[in-house]
């Protein structure tokens, strides 16, 4: 019998990733997407391309416990990747209710039917480093106390309580991964790895001739979105459920991304790079840098791609990207 994994948020880099991943582990895999999706799937559909034809979707949102719930009457699952979220922290402080409503009560809402229809699935809750915040100690480790300055931290911070306490008021087996900054070729275009080689790739082939950003000297700890699906995986394989620090334990400034991906290029960033005051957040993270000890250890996790070779790999794919649309050969499939 194939194991069945239930991943909701499948249409972004994360749930992409992750059911290539278990599809290639012989999973029967199923997908929780928007009905908006559903009604523009060469759109919203497009980081699925490869496996598409290999997964189940169910139409559902976060926002409706009805929805949730039916797709829980329909198969029984063995493990599900709870990734869905308003996932862009600037956007959060632009509408922090609809981030704490998506993100909070859809957690809530996964938590709450899986206990009524099916306790004994296994649930992985998408926690992030933006808890850590206003950081109490470098490197965060799992122990670090968290310090929320977002919106969107403070609804993940929520979403990771709620998650403990399913495991221990219910014997739920679940799974909090504290995941550093992932980024890959498949990253929205709002997430600053990929503005800034995205950026690069328009200025080297004369669509723009400037990359206006914010805080340069932010410090996060970026790794590739490709390894840090494994390590949702193995969390849910462990005899027990716990937390995890997912992280590649280096930091680095925006200020040293931008060289190097602009350096890719043959290009200085100091010739095309702008502040913008706008862009700019109210309370900002200065500085991530996880401690991945515990994964290491327990889920015998290692990350495979350093920093330097996923910048490369996403101006890359910017490069060539941009290039294809120029002469207007449609890309089939996303990388
Ligand atoms: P993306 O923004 O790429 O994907 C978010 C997914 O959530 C999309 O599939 C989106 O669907 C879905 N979604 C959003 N709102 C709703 C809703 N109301 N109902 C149903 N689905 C919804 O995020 P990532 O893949 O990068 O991240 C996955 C998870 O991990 C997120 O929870 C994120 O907060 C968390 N995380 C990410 C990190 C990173 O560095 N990438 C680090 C730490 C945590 P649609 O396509 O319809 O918009
Ligand atoms: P982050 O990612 O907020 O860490 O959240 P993002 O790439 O948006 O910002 C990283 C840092 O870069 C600074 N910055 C800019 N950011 C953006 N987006 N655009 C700019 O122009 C710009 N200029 C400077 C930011 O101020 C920030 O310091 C990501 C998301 O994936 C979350 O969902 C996830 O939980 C965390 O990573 C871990």
């Amino acid at each position: 019998m194939k194991k069945k994994a239930l991943i909701t948020g499948i249409t972004g880099q994360d749930g992409s990733y992750l059911a290539e991943y278990l599809v290639g582990l012989d999973y029967e895999v199923h997908g929780l997407v928007r009905r908006v999706a559903l009604e523009q799937p060469a759109q919203r559909l497009s980081r699925l391309s490869n496996v598409v034809d290999q997964i189940q979707i169910h139409a559902a949102s976060l926002e409706s416990y009805p929805s949730i719930f039916h797709v829980f009457t329909k198969c029984e699952f063995d493990e599900c990747y709870h990734l869905a979220a308003q996932s862009f922290v600037a956007e959060s402080f632009a509408d922090g209710f609809s981030t704490m409503a998506t993100n909070i009560n859809g957690t809530h809402y996964m938590l709450a039917a899986l206990r009524e229809l099916q306790p004994k699935c296994k649930f992985y809750f998408a926690g992030s480093s933006e808890m850590f915040g206003k950081v109490r100690e470098t490197p965060q480790r799992e122990s670090t106390p968290f310090h929320p300055r977002s919106p969107y931290g403070i609804s993940k911070c929520a979403g990771f309580q709620l998650s403990v306490n399913y495991r221990e008021a219910y014997d739920m087996f679940c799974c909090n991964g504290i995941l550093f900054n992932h980024e890959s070729p498949r990253r929205g275009l709002e997430f600053v790895t990929h503005k800034i080689t995205d950026g690069v790739a328009r200025i080297k082939h004369g669509l723009a001739s400037e990359l206006r950003l914010g805080n340069l000297d932010a410090k996060r700890d970026w790794g590739h979105a490709r390894d840090y699906v494994r390590a949702m995986y193995l969390m849910l394989q462990q005899p027990t459920p716990d937390d995890y620090v997912v992280a590649t334990g280096e930091t680095h400034s925006v200020r040293q991304l931008c060289e190097l991906a602009f350096g890719e290029a043959g290009l200085d960033y100091n010739d095309y790079v702008k502040i913008d005051q706008a862009v700019y957040r109210p309370a900002e993270v200065d500085l991530l840098i996880g401690d991945p000890t515990k994964a290491h250890k327990v889920l015998q996790w290692q990350p495979s791609v350093g920093f330097v070779d996923l910048i490369k790999e996403m101006v890359r794919s910017d490069l060539a990207a941009t290039a294809a649309s120029l002469q207007k050969e449609p890309v089939l499939t996303r990388p």
